[in-house]
């Protein structure tokens, strides 16, 4: 009787040294990445979110007023589950300009014909 010892000691390794072309252009976004509005709203000074940040801790829906950044926020960001309505008058008097999605950014009013308007902002349910 014989028997046959059968060794697979040879796995072959296939190298695959193929050239990825990785070259994808790298966006620097230090101003998001450091932000710390995380779970609240924020209103900035000027587009793609620089300048003076206000940070509003919305803990139920109202009205709150721009305070420093009165008609001068620019770009916007609403990573809450709420709707932010923004009003040119104090107090969200009148009607309200320009609404902000829930979980929506916006890096320049301009084109909503609301830059450097905002005087006062109302959270409200989606
Ligand atoms: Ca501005
Ligand atoms: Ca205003």
């Amino acid at each position: 009787m014989r028997r046959q010892t059968i060794r697979r000691a040879g796995v072959v390794a296939l190298a695959m040294t193929g050239l990825l072309g990785i070259g994808l252009p790298v966006q620097a976004n230090a101003e998001q990445l450091a932000s710390s509005c995380l779970s609240s709203f924020c209103l900035y000074e000027h587009d793609n979110y620089t300048g003076t940040e206000q940070e509003f801790l919305f803990t139920s829906n109202g009205c709150v007023n721009a305070g420093t950044l009165n008609n001068k926020a620019s770009s916007m960001r609403n990573p809450s589950a709420g709707r932010i309505q923004f009003y040119n008058s104090a107090n969200c008097a009148g009607s309200y300009g320009y609404v902000a999605a829930p979980r929506s950014v916006d890096s320049d009013l301009t084109n909503n014909g609301f830059d450097n308007l905002t005087s006062s902002v109302k959270r409200v349910n989606p």
